[in-house]
C-alpha cells in the first residue's frame, strides 16, 4: 500500500460518494503564487469598534447588551429569511426555483474580543457547548425548519468579517446539498450493512492509527482518508449519537475539552492563528428518526506550507474534482506531534 500512496492515487470520500486526487510527489513544485499577509497579533480585550463586542451598535443600529458568557442574535444580513411565502417558479422541465424559507443567527462565544476557541477557559467553552445544543434544538423544533447549520469562519482568509469570537447558525426549510449526500450515504449503508458508517470507519481508524490526530473519553480527531484541504480534520463522537441534545453532560464537557487542543495544534503549525472553516453536521430536523446519522465535525483550513501558502481550489479542482498534495497520513503525523 506505500507504494500507491507514493503515486497519484485516488481516494473515495465515504460521506459523499465523490473522489480526491491525492498527488504526494508534487510538494516539491516551486511557489510563485500569491502571498498573503501573515495574521496581525495582539487584539484587546474590548474593542469600541466591533459591533460584537458588548454595548456596542451593530450595523443594523440595535445595540448588544452588556453580556457576561455567550450572545445569540438575529443576522442583520440574513442570507435566509422566515416570513417569504411559498412560491415556485418553472418553466417547462428545466428551469425550477423555490422560495427558500429559514433563519440565520449569530453566536458570540465570549464578551472578550481577544479571544477564541482556542484559548478560552473550559468552564466558558462548556457554555458555548451548551449555546450549540439549544440552537440546534430550538431551530430544529420549528415546523419549517429541516437542517440546522452550525459552523464558524475563522479568520480574514476564510471570510470571517471580525476577529471577536463567533460563529453562524443557519437553520432552512431544505437539506443543503452536503449534509444531504452525506445523509444518503449514511442511510444507505445503515440499510445495506444493518450497521453505522462512521461507527464502523472510527473502527478502521482506531486499529491503523495512522491518521488519528487525538481523543479523549467521548471524541476522536483524525485526517479522514479522503480529506482534501492540506490539515483537514474530522472530529467524531466515539459512541452513536446524531445530534448535540443526544450527548451527555460528559460528553458535553469532553467536546469543550477536545475542541481547544485541535484548534491549538493548528495554531502551533506555523506560530501563528491558524484560518479554517468549521462546522458540525448533525441528523436533519425534518421529523424522522435517522438512526443513520453520526455526529461529526469538519475543520477545513486553507494553508499549506507556511502563513502564506495556501490552498485554492481552482482549475481541475473546480472543473474536474479535488486535488490534494500532501498525503492525509503525513498530514495526521504533523498534527499529532503538535497537539499537547
Ligand atoms: P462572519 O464573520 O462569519 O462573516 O460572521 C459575522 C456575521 O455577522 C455576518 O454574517 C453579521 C454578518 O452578516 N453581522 C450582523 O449581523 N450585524 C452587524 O452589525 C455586522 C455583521
Ligand atoms: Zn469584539
Amino acid at each position: 500500500m506505500e507504494t500507491l500512496f507514493e503515486k497519484p492515487h485516488r481516494r473515495l470520500n465515504l460521506l459523499t460518494g465523490e473522489h480526491v486526487l491525492v498527488s504526494p510527489h508534487r510538494t516539491k513544485r516551486p511557489w510563485l503564487g500569491m502571498v498573503d499577509a501573515a495574521p496581525a497579533a495582539g487584539r484587546p480585550p474590548y474593542d469600541p469598534g466591533c459591533y460584537l463586542c458588548p454595548g456596542n451598535e451593530r450595523a443594523g443600529g440595535a445595540r448588544n447588551p452588556a453580556y457576561t458568557e455567550t450572545f445569540v442574535f438575529d443576522n442583520d444580513y440574513a442570507a435566509l429569511l422566515p416570513g417569504a411565502g411559498p412560491e415556485t417558479f418553472e418553466r417547462g422541465r428545466l428551469l425550477r426555483a423555490e422560495t427558500e424559507r429559514g433563519l440565520c443567527r449569530v453566536l458570540c462565544y465570549s464578551p472578550r474580543h481577544d479571544l477564541t476557541l482556542g484559548n478560552m477557559e473550559s468552564a466558558a467553552l462548556r457554555k458555548v457547548v451548551d449555546a450549540w445544543t439549544d440552537q440546534y434544538a430550538e431551530l430544529g423544533a420549528l415546523p419549517f425548519i429541516r437542517h440546522v447549520q452550525i459552523f464558524e469562519n475563522n479568520g480574514a482568509m476564510m471570510g470571517a468579517s471580525n476577529p471577536h469570537p463567533h460563529g453562524q447558525i443557519w437553520a432552512e426549510e431544505q437539506i443543503p446539498n452536503e449534509p444531504a449526500k452525506e445523509t444518503d450515504r449514511q442511510l444507505r449503508h445503515w440499510q445495506s450493512e444493518k450497521s453505522c458508517l462512521l461507527c464502523e470507519y472510527l473502527d478502521v481508524e482506531d486499529s491503523q492509527q495512522e491518521r488519528i490526530v487525538c481523543r479523549n473519553d467521548s471524541f476522536t480527531v483524525l485526517v479522514p482518508f479522503w480529506a482534501v484541504w492540506p490539515y483537514e480534520t474530522m472530529l467524531l463522537s466515539r459512541a452513536h449519537r446524531g445530534a448535540l441534545p443526544d450527548f451527555t453532560e460528559k460528553e458535553r464537557d469532553d467536546l469543550a475539552d477536545i475542541l481547544p487542543r485541535l484548534i491549538r495544534a493548528y495554531d502551533r503549525i506555523f506560530d501563528a492563528p491558524f484560518p479554517y472553516s468549521m462546522g458540525f453536521h448533525q441528523r436533519p430536523t425534518d421529523g424522522g428518526q435517522h438512526p443513520e446519522w453520526h455526529f461529526h465535525a469538519h475543520f477545513f483550513p486553507p494553508l499549506l506550507r507556511s502563513t502564506t501558502i495556501r490552498k485554492f481550489m481552482v482549475g481541475y479542482e473546480l472543473l474536474a474534482q479535488p486535488q490534494r498534495d500532501i498525503t492525509p497520513e503525513s498530514a495526521a503525523e504533523r498534527l499529532k506531534y503538535l497537539v499537547k
